[in-house]
């Protein structure tokens, strides 16, 4: 990993450069083993420091450059989607990440509907994974942003639900459409107690509520069962398949 602090120049160059590109990982439905959904998750194609995704998105933060990438991720993913759309299933949801920081400019929901706008529109379920690294406040502007974003058709899913930020205040402050279970739960549901025990509480939360419910970091074949019998029959995690770039997506959507 780098040690160099990457400051705004280099951040706007790489931009500007088209150097940040999205990956994309799958999310299957087990009970079908299709195809369900796609992640963006955002890479540095030239990589050349070795920087890791989550510095990366820190630097991005902190530099106040967030918005110009995820917009500029999603142009990209976009256009990916248009070049690919023979390929996927209709109502595929199709989720990219977004901090919280991020909900409360005032050009996130216009920025989001644009990009809708840019896809083949009845097709794709666009999802926000709203990130847990910050908190989100509950200001009339977030509650606003969600409630647009939903009358549009828009999803918001709370990523990583449990952890960090991300705790069980945020369902009954906004309304939100559905969790992510975290990596971390999943890496011990099958060997250790406390791990089930909190799967199994966000699976039966999520059905009280009638929330969608998607686990990710699925590794092990024993791992998939087990969050079945639970409930959550939308899993991601190399157990199906890592982030691949778009052209890894495209043999992966129509194998030679
Ligand atoms: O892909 P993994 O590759 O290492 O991603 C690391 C973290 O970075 C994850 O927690 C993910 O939520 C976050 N992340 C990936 N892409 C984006 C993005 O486009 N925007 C934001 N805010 N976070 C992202
Ligand atoms: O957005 P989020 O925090 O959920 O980011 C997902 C992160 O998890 C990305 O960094 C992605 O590359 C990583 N990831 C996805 N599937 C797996 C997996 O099965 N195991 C592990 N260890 N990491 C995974
Ligand atoms: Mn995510």
């Amino acid at each position: 990993m780098t040690t160099t602090p990457l400051n705004s120049i280099d951040l706007y160059c790489a931009l500007m450069m088209g150097e940040i590109v999205p990956w994309y990982q799958p999310m299957i439905d087990t009970q079908t083993q299709t195809l369900y959904g796609l992640e963006v998750l955002m890479r540095w194609s030239l990589d050349a420091e070795n920087v890791s995704p989550v510095a990366l998105i820190g630097a991005f933060e902190e530099n106040g450059l967030l918005p110009e990438m995820t917009q500029h991720l999603l142009r990209q993913v976009a256009a990916d989607m248009n070049d690919l759309d023979t390929l996927l299933p209709a109502g595929l949801h199709l989720s990219f990440n977004v901090s919280p920081s991020q909900v409360a400019k005032p050009g996130f929901v216009f920025d989001t509907l644009s990009f809708l706008a840019a896809l083949p529109l009845e097709k794709y379920r666009l999802v926000v994974e709203i990130t847990e690294e910050q908190p989100l406040r509950n200001t009339p502007e977030v509650v606003g942003a969600f409630l647009k974003l939903q009358l549009a058709g828009v999803e918001v899913y709370l990523d990583d639900f449990g952890t960090g930020c991300s705790n069980l205040e945020y369902l009954e402050q906004f309304s939100v459409d559905g969790v992510k279970v975290d990596q971390r739960f999943v890496k011990h549901i099958c060997t250790k107690k406390s791990s089930t025990s909190i799967v199994a509480m966000v699976a039966g939360l999520a059905k009280a509520q009638h929330l969608g419910i998607i686990a990710e970091g699925v590794e092990t074949v024993r791992q998939s069962q087990l969050l079945s019998d639970l409930g959550i029959v939308i899993q991601q995690g190399h157990l199906f398949s890592c982030a691949m770039s778009q052209s890894q997506l495209r043999n992966y959507l129509s194998p030679e």
